[in-house]
């Protein structure tokens, strides 16, 4: 046997001691040091319990790249910390029965030793735990600025609600459609929701993508299609004998002159007050709202619908369409009705075919012999059966349309994002609060600012039912900032995507307790030169880390002239580390621990 020439329990021992004394991991941010910056992240890690050779992986690779940089001169920022509230905290605490700040702090000290015995190369000063209310308070006051600008807004929102428990579930506490805890089937509902208004930097967000030149096209293609704009027309059909019109987005007016019905969504105004009087409509309704409305479910759903006996007449024709209720039409996506020209769409196609709808060709091929006896030809082509539009190419004939539509009153060129605003409310106990207060008389009113931060308690303990911070009285209980009456303080908290998307920053300026980020700092460190993390995040954490700089730049945190738009220069996005085909994690219970490889 050769002899063993690596005993991680000596020599590890003996360097680390040795890194730490010499405190080469400690990023300079004096303005005096000159050396040239680099700031190497990797995406933090929940606090999940126990590190396993999913993190291990991808905090290794951000290491190497840290030494390197240090060896090269440069002045290296190489920062780690927990991305602390969250569900599976919750969930915990609720099998552990003690509260999840508890098994939260328990488990930052057993993964710091972790991360220490590997002999990652961090520097601990700057650590960030963001269920700390020294971090949070600033995820608060900037939520109180963009309320000020309108940006932060509350509307009704759909919610999988539980009766039983009386109370919200996340989707992931939704399996096939039943209650995780009491196994009754979830229903939608509406509730006041809070919302950040990403809407307004769509075309910013999506124009500066060709800036990022270092990061992978796949990612680049998955935030594009997240954002997914498209042009086309907005088409008002006049509902006959009523006031009503309906609305709709279509990127294919060159198939106006195809419409054969119309369909609109379980939730829509006119499909609600056609069940007013029909049982029958009603239930079909009631089990349309217990369906998922993930986009990819109803990709793949069987299509249902029925007609609800109102036309509405044709902008062009004059002919009258059947306005048609179908479960694959989403009332929170554009308008919440559709027109369907089933001879050029291939789900309107099947639809027709299921009821026995008008199916009306009006595009052909370039050789005039495109057939949709058997299935819906979705090509651009040629105008037919159009009137007065024949033979012009789709193309010309979108313009035409969209022209004659204007000219008539009857719609409009517009363009369209399939990017929502960013529901930011969960009605969970282990978030940061939202700073808000109701008051009866001056309604909702933000936190001022001297009196953040909004601190949660954190003694409370979840059941799996209502949030406990709903029944906690001494949080609750307020006067309003505005008249001094007594008021009630808002309970639900923050998407736990509030917090990472600006910790990248935070670690510019951790020492600043003055401001959400010292401006220096910023420009001294940002952008991240290499973004390092799996690729599971690369649209929603990504997409609102961007959105977010944007945020902090436009309340005149730092200056987007000096640190850009870009919170990230470089990216490596990691295949996630699997065991037997599944997703290494606490959760899923199969994870491998380093230390039992020493
Ligand atoms: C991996 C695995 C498991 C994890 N706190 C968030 C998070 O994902 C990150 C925020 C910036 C939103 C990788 C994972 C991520 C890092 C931390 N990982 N294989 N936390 N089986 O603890 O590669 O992709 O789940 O980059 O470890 O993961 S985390
Ligand atoms: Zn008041």
């Amino acid at each position: 046997m050769p002899e063993k020439l690596y005993t991680p329990q000596t020599i590890e021992a003996k360097w680390q001691k040795l890194w730490h004394e010499s405190g080469m991991d400690i990023a300079n941010g004096d303005a005096a040091d000159t050396r040239e910056t680099y700031y190497c992240l990797e995406m933090f890690p929940y606090p999940s319990g126990n590190l396993h050779m999913g993190h291990v992986r991808n905090y290794c690779l951000g290491d190497a790249v840290a030494r390197y940089k240090r060896m090269q001169g440069f002045n290296v920022l190489h920062p780690i910390g927990w991305d602390a509230f969250g569900l599976p905290a919750e969930n915990a605490a609720i099998k552990h029965g003690k509260p999840p700040a508890e098994w939260t702090y328990a488990n930052i000290e057993q993964m710091s030793v972790q991360l220490k015995r590997l002999g990652l190369s961090y520097d601990w000063s700057r650590e960030i735990a963001t269920c700390k209310p020294e971090y949070y308070r600033w995820e608060q006051w900037l939520f109180t600025k963009l309320m000020e600008k309108g940006l932060a807004y509350r509307k009704e929102a759909e919610v999988n609600w539980c009766e039983p428990c009386h109370t919200v579930l996340a989707n992931e506490q939704v399996e096939d459609g039943v209650c995780w805890r009491c196994d009754t089937p979830v229903h939608k509902k509406n509730l006041a929701q809070w919302f950040i208004k990403i809407t307004d930097y769509a075309d910013e967000l999506l124009n500066d993508l060709d800036q990022l030149k270092g990061w992978p096209d796949k990612v680049v293609g998955m935030q594009r299609n997240w954002i997914g704009k498209s042009s086309g027309a907005e088409v008002s059909f006049q509902i006959e004998d009523s006031d009503e019109v309906l609305d709709i987005f279509t990127t294919r007016p060159d198939t106006l002159m195809g419409v054969t019905y119309m369909a609109v969504a379980a939730a829509h105004p006119l499909a609600i007050k056609a069940a007013e009087n029909n049982a029958e409509l009603a239930a079909f309704l009631e089990e349309c709202s217990m369906i998922s409305t993930k986009e990819a479910d109803v990709a793949t759903m069987e299509k249902k619908g029925m007609p609800l006996g109102v036309n509405a007449i044709h902008p062009v024709t004059g002919e009258l369409v059947p306005v048609w209720v179908a479960n694959f039409v989403l009332m929170s996506y554009g308008t919440g009705a559709v027109m369907s020209v089933p001879a050029h769409d291939e789900r309107d196609y099947d639809f027709a075919k299921k009821y026995s709808l008008n199916i009306k060709q009006v595009i052909t091929n370039a050789a005039g012999d495109a057939d949709v006896s058997e299935a819906a030809f979705t090509d651009a082509g040629v105008l037919i059966n159009s009137g007065e539009f024949d033979g012009l190419k789709s193309n010309k004939a979108k313009k035409a349309m969209t022209y004659w539509l204007n000219t008539n009153n009857k719609g409009e060129e517009r363009t369209q994002f399939r990017l929502r605003d960013w529901l930011v409310s969960r009605q969970r106990y282990w978030g940061t609060p939202i700073p808000v207060i109701h008051c009866d008389d001056c309604g909702t009113v933000a936190v001022p600012e001297a009196d953040l931060p909004v601190v949660l308690p954190e003694h409370l303990q979840p059941t799996g039912g209502a949030s406990p911070l709903a029944d906690c009285e001494e949080f609750v209980n307020t006067t309003c900032p505005t008249c001094g009456k007594a008021a009630k303080r808002e309970t639900d908290t923050f998407d736990t995507f509030m917090e990472s998307s600006w910790y990248m920053n935070r670690y510019t300026s951790v020492n600043c307790d003055t401001a959400m980020l010292d401006a220096n700092s910023m420009a001294k460190w940002s952008p991240v030169d290499q973004y390092i993390g799996g690729v599971e995040h690369a649209v929603l954490h990504l997409l609102y880390a961007r959105f977010y700089h944007r945020l902090m730049r436009d309340v005149g945190l730092f200056d987007g002239e000096k640190v850009g738009s870009e919170p990230f220069k470089n990216l490596l996005t990691q295949g996630m580390v699997l065991l037997d085909g599944t997703k290494m994690s606490k959760s899923k219970g199969n994870t491998v621990d380093p230390k039992d490889h020493y």
